[in-house]
């Protein structure tokens, strides 16, 4: 069940990033590169006495923002699967149920948008994306992950990045089960990485022999995403 979204609403969201991108190319080409010393940390621990946000970002105050295409899906957790397939050995497709029977970890971390605001402190809980992966017993070639929603979107990061520890399929924020429209039931994230980098309404991953772009990644978004190095866009 993949929703649709209308094509002139997706073609305002994607043309208000794409002018962002142009904004943020036009100022890197006038400002002196940045040294790239930064920690690739997560957390108030990881920072080491970094500034708190990476170049670029602004911490989100109050609320926390709700990006993405415009759509939000409604998934009773009951219905909610994650299909994991590809190149590995025991494909599998985990429901609620048998996500919370796996080892549960609770993590505060970073979250940083490429729309520069980032919100500090965040405490998930969820599952190692890690231990999933374990599970589904991947293959030695595998080597990137490209991850779908319900709502059609897609986003892929490379093996190493998603055996994170703070790597998770995460269920419940500060507390609370994950609202709908920051991807509940259950979302990924990827505290080291752009925000972008985490489904939400996460609904499989395929475990890749060679990359494969993503919905923002064929747009121009940086693959690589390192928001320490103000790395946003290829
Ligand atoms: N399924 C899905 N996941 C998504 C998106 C989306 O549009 N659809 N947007 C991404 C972007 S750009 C960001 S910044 C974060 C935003 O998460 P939030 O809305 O909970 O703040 O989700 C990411 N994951
Ligand atoms: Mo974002």
């Amino acid at each position: 069940m993949f929703l649709v979204v209308s094509d002139s609403k997706l073609e305002k969201i994607v043309s208000a990033r794409m002018r962002l991108m142009e904004r943020h190319k036009a100022k890197v080409e006038t400002t002196p590169a940045m040294s790239d010393e930064a920690p690739l940390g997560s957390g108030p621990q990881n920072r080491h006495g970094m500034p708190q946000v990476p170049p670029g970002q602004t911490i989100a105050k109050s609320n926390w923002p709700v990006l993405d295409l415009g759509l939000k899906p409604e998934i009773p957790k009951e219905e909610w699967r994650l299909e994991v397939g590809g190149a590995c050995d025991a494909p599998i497709t985990l429901d609620f149920q048998q996500l919370m029977e796996l080892p549960q970890v609770t993590d505060t971390s970073d979250f940083h948008c490429v729309t520069t605001w980032s919100k500090l402190d965040m405490e998930w809980q969820g599952v190692r994306l890690a231990d999933v992966l374990a599970l589904a017993e991947i293959q030695e070639s595998g080597s990137h992950l490209f991850c779908s929603a319900y709502d059609g979107y897609t986003t892929n990061i490379p093996i190493e990045e998603a055996l994170k520890p703070d790597v998770l399929l995460a269920y419940a924020v500060d507390g609370e089960p994950l609202p709908r429209e920051h991807g509940g039931p259950v979302r990924m994230i990827t505290p080291q990485l752009y925000a972008w980098k985490g489904s939400k309404w996460i609904r499989k991953i395929e475990i890749l022999t060679e990359d494969k772009l993503g919905f923002w990644e064929q747009r121009g978004y940086s693959n690589t995403a390192h928001p320490w190095r103000d790395d946003r866009y290829s």
